[in-house]
């Protein structure tokens, strides 16, 4: 068991055995878990190790802007995925609105729907137009024929991004790009630790945004980072989530507030010195599903590539058409357990305001973003999560989707 557990570890404690629909919540049984599981509950590292860190901030009394936690930071995070410069930055959100600045992207940018919603607002946000181009049902991605397809003369570039931690279409998008003279960026939020074709993400396009949310894998409270190996790209993301100052009272360059706080940053170190055992936890959590759900008629399970890194952070299932419940029942069933399972990404960005009244029309182009936004179930893993407990959420699933005939 993971020494950092979520506090709610001990109190699922399962209550119910699971054979047939009758022992279901939804049916008026009592739930699985008396408390929640969640899609998201943060891993926290040695408390004895942050709280040490606390004591020499207050002691240094340097609280935030570019202080040296967050310079310890970056040079780890920038080791750990051989990248030449890591910017962090307060959020994965902010992050990415200065990559998108910093770039000079403008005009329509094509992103994929299937996200979530920050990779379109930080581009509306700077008034710059989304463009959602449809994803591979197969890998839920981009698709690189649908960017082709969505190819304007005001289109200034493309944010792929490696949803679920898995590798978009890279040299394909950089194909496109170069073609068509675009800028290419990641929003690479779900992939820190994670590579493609046997190269760590972080290092593909013109730049790569991570997000270090409470609910990722590795979290800093809040933050983000942007890292790239263009020292100059780099140099104008650090002036611009400080406002654009070089140095006392010289503004440079326009800017904002993206600056990481010290005490995020040392959350941030404590939390990678368990990297590695909080991906080992969450991939027995997956390896767990996968045994637990395998043959199950009209459930498929997104596997990972077993040939790359790979965080293992989102557990995602498609609900197929074969199968007797339909996902919205699923997710209502295991709800009803306590099991908080999420429909991420539903409805697609496209379906939610203000995208919905600016583009009405969207959806049209976008078939498989609608297949699988509806199809899609994120399972609870993490420290929080229990091999047993992964046992008792495939028998509430097992109980919907293959009750006995
Ligand atoms: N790009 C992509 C592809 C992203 O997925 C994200 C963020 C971003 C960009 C933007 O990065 P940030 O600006 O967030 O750094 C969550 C997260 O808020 C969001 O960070 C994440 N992606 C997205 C996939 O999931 P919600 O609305 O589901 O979050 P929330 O607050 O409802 O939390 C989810 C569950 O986690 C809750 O049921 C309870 C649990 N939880 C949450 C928090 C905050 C805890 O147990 N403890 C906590 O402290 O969006």
């Amino acid at each position: 068991m993971h020494k950092n557990v979520c506090p709610s570890q001990d109190r699922v404690a399962k209550l119910k055995s699971i054979l047939t629909a009758q022992d279901l919540a939804i049916n008026g049984a009592a739930p699985a878990f008396a408390e929640p599981l969640h899609v998201g509950c943060p891993n926290i590292g040695s408390r004895e190790a942050f709280l040490k860190y606390v004591n020499d901030i207050f002691d240094r009394r340097w609280l935030s802007n570019d202080g040296p936690m967050v310079r310890k930071l970056e040079q780890r995070i920038a080791d750990h995925l051989g990248v030449k410069h890591c910017v962090a930055m307060c959020n994965g959100t902010v992050a990415l609105e200065i990559a998108i600045r910093a770039l000079g992207l403008e005009g329509e940018v094509i992103v994929p729907s299937y996200t979530f919603i920050a990779t379109a607002h930080a581009l509306h946000w700077q008034a710059i137009t989304p463009v959602f181009a449809d994803i591979d049902p197969s890998t839920h991605m981009l698709s690189p024929e649908a960017v082709r397809r969505m190819i304007t003369p005001r289109t200034s570039g493309i944010i792929g991004v490696h949803l679920w931690g898995r590798g978009a279409p890279v040299e394909a998008l950089q194909d496109i790009a170069d073609a068509h003279g675009l800028k290419l960026m990641f929003d690479a939020a779900h992939a820190l630790g994670c590579s493609h074709r046997g190269k760590m993400i972080g290092n593909f396009g013109a730049c790569e945004v991570l997000s270090f949310h409470a609910t990722k894998f590795f979290n800093t409270f809040e933050g983000g980072a942007v890292v790239t190996n263009d020292d100059d790209l780099a140099a104008t993301m650090r002036l611009m989530r400080n406002f654009g100052f070089a140095g006392i009272d010289n503004v440079i360059h326009s800017g904002t507030n993206g600056k990481m706080m010290e005490i995020a940053a040392a959350m941030g170190l404590v939390n990678l010195d368990d990297i590695d055992s909080v991906i080992e936890t969450n991939r027995r959590n997956y390896l767990a599903y996968r045994e637990a759900l395998s043959g199950m008629r009209g459930i498929r399970l997104l596997q990972f590539d077993e040939t790359e890194r790979n965080n293992y952070q989102y557990v995602v299932i498609e609900i197929g058409e074969d199968c007797v419940a339909t996902r919205d029942q699923i997710v209502q069933a295991l709800r009803a357990e306590n099991i908080l399972a999420r429909k991420y990404f539903w409805p697609g960005c496209h379906n939610m305001k203000p995208y919905s009244e600016l583009y009405p029309h969207a959806g049209l182009f976008l078939p498989n973003t609608k297949k699988i936004a509806d199809s899609v179930i994120v399972l609870p893993t993490g420290t929080a999560i229990t091999g047993e407990s992964v046992n008792t959420i495939v028998d509430v699933i097992r109980a919907m989707a293959e009750p006995p005939a």
